[in-house]
């Protein structure tokens, strides 16, 4: 069994940005803890599908973040579920989720999925566009909605989601003071060795993700830093 707790690193991959064979082989075998495969914008059965299988050649654990009921697969390690706390239309927050177990409860390997509560925090990335997160949070709003994945939840995953920007490490600190069932993950904007080790001093696991597709040296970087 996998044990997300002692994670520190994930690259996380789009099923709809391509990669060629010779950079997933050094992200696969970079020594990170998981490869996240999850997007926002055309994430279908064939293009996770696709992505899947050119990963399951190296041994890292891979994990599918469910965007989608479509692309739900079979063939995974594990399964991460988010679930929106700062949204505005319950779909998000837990109405697909009732969609996919009324179809797949049945069939579903429960060991194997994971929910994230998911706290959106950068306005601009296309997940708060399309879940129509309310950001503009302060931080007692943060680590209220921390508390509740943690105390009223049991949610096992709490995710700072700055998608696409660099967040406050700061608060990443605060919310990280606050949990301590609850593993906090932190992802967005991580660009360089520097950031990933400000972040991983108070996230237990960082997610990196565009800079892979934009500077794969550096990526590569972020994974073996000491908090
Ligand atoms: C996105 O949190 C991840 O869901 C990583 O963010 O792509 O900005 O690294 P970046």
């Amino acid at each position: 069994m996998y044990d997300v707790k002692e994670w520190r690193h994930a690259f996380k991959l789009d099923p709809d940005k391509p990669i060629s064979d010779k950079d997933l082989e050094k992200i696969c075998e970079s020594g990170t803890d998981a490869i996240i495969v999850g997007g926002t914008d055309n994430v279908t059965l064939e293009n996770v599908l696709h992505l899947m299988s050119r990963i399951r050649r190296y041994t890292v654990p891979c994990v599918l973040e469910v965007s989608n009921l479509e692309s739900l697969t079979p063939g995974f390690d594990l399964y991460f579920i988010p679930s929106v706390l700062n949204t505005e239309e319950i779909q998000w927050l837990s109405g697909l989720h009732h969609q996919a177990i009324k179809e797949y409860g049945e069939l579903m390997d429960w060991d194997e999925v994971l929910v994230e509560g998911y706290c959106i925090l950068n306005s601009d990335c296309k997940a708060a566009q399309l879940t129509k997160a309310i950001t503009s949070l302060d931080d007692e709003d943060v680590i209220a909605y921390a508390r509740m994945a943690e105390k009223m939840f049991q949610m096992p995953i709490f995710y700072m989601e700055y998608s696409g920007n660099y967040g406050d490490p700061k608060l990443v600190e605060k919310v990280s003071g606050q949990l301590s069932n609850t593993i906090l993950f932190y992802g967005g904007g991580i660009q360089t060795v520097q950031q990933a080790k400000e972040m991983k001093q108070f996230a237990d696991c960082i997610i990196v993700g565009n800079v892979v597709y934009e500077n794969l040296k550096e990526a590569l970087k972020t994974v073996h830093v000491l908090p």
